[in-house]
């Protein structure tokens, strides 16, 4: 068994996961390294901030350079130099998110590449074999992700497609991959309790090393998400690893952590970073503001990250203000620390019993 459940308090877990390429401790922070880069960081700066796992894409690195000159470079590991755990998604979100011409069959789905117009095809067998020459130690079940609102039909469809895909990318992993890689599926079913139950016990039935809640996170509001989580929750097996798929800011994994989710991944402190906005122990700070001008102060005093202790706000207002790719760097950094230091809070909470006093404090900042 690759995950072990090494404490609970009240619904929080706290957890181990073996992957080639080490252990995770959970609850896990994710950050997003979409196209073999965590934009604008080197990842030793990405490691220090307590990082165990990066996430890659399928989408992207199948269209630049491409699955198989992936393989021939030695894999995404080799490639980008990072020696931890990666994560892939499989290409079903990106799909919908990102090509603005795509079309899906019971076979899979034929795409636009939104790089050069191109057109490429997914199958759940061949987003395994993908992410097999990329080198991903998780990988994920090809899905559709309907965008809501859908009409239930729509829904429903959707969903019994992404059921029939995960029996179907689970042969062709378990007839390929080497022993020791993970393989998750991932419930769909929109905001149905039927179709979320429906889903959640069909992948359960199949049997993969880890189960992910989607379809979530797409403008609904939080309280909605965490109802889907409380459906969903009490229909995965306790004894592997559960991940939300592109959550989010700091309350909602809080939430979602109290709620027994192990797993986060989301671009939201590095996209922030880009955007000259530092996540920090005072709640979000944009740099942009002239109130940071002539403030010689740490960006976070409480922070032991050197891009928040050792430079001052009024030089990363600077470097925001005239578009120096340095402020994006740090303020990158910054933020990932601040996710990272969440998330080992969590996990010391949760192993002294002490979840909901530390809920409680962060929530005081991060309502
Ligand atoms: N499916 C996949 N990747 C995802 C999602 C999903 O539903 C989401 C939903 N927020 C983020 N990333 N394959």
């Amino acid at each position: 068994m690759s995950f072990t459940l090494l404490a609970r308090d009240g619904g929080a877990r706290r957890g181990r996961l073996a992957t080639p390429h080490g252990v995770v401790d959970t609850p896990t922070f994710m950050p997003v390294g979409t196209q073999a880069t965590v934009k604008t960081m080197q990842l030793r700066d990405v490691a220090s901030t307590g990082t165990q796992v990066v996430l890659g894409n399928t989408y992207h690195l199948m269209l630049r350079p491409g699955a198989d000159r992936m393989a021939r470079l030695g894999g995404l590991h080799r490639f980008m130099g990072w020696d931890s755990t990666i994560l892939t998604d499989s290409g079903g979100f990106q799909v919908m998110s990102l090509s603005d011409l795509r079309r899906v069959d019971p076979e899979g789905v034929t795409f636009k590449s939104h790089v050069d117009g191109s057109m490429h095809r997914l199958t759940p067998e061949k987003a395994v074999e993908i992410q097999l020459k990329l080198g991903a130690d998780i990988q994920m079940q090809l899905d559709e992700c309907v965008r809501l609102p859908a009409p239930i039909e729509e829904v429903r469809r959707a969903n019994r497609l992404s059921l029939d895909w995960a029996a179907r990318a689970r042969r062709a992993f378990r007839a390929e991959a080497a022993e020791g890689l993970l393989q998750f599926a991932i419930v769909q079913g929109g905001t149905d309790r039927d179709e979320r139950v429906r889903s959640a016990d069909g992948i359960v039935d199949i049997g993969f090393e880890g189960y992910a809640i989607g379809g979530l996170a797409v403008g609904e509001p939080q309280a909605e998400m965490f109802e889907t989580v409380e459906i969903t929750e009490p229909h995965l097996p306790a004894d592997a690893p559960r991940y939300l798929m592109g959550v989010g800011t700091p309350a909602d994994i809080i939430g979602a952590v109290e709620r027994g989710i192990d797993m986060f991944d989301c671009v939201m402190p590095t996209r922030a970073g880009r955007h000259g906005v530092a996540y920090t122990s005072e709640g979000k700070l944009n740099l942009k503001n002239a109130r940071f001008a002539e403030d010689m102060s740490p960006l976070d005093p409480e922070s032991d990250c050197p891009a928040a202790a050792d430079y001052s706000r009024a030089y990363l207002h600077h470097l925001v203000r005239v578009g120096e790719p340095l402020g994006a760097t740090l303020l990158s950094w910054a933020n990932i620390h601040f996710y990272q230091r969440l998330m080992r809070e969590l996990r010391e909470a949760i192993e002294a019993g002490r979840f909901a006093e530390t809920a409680r404090r962060w929530r005081t900042v991060w309502p």
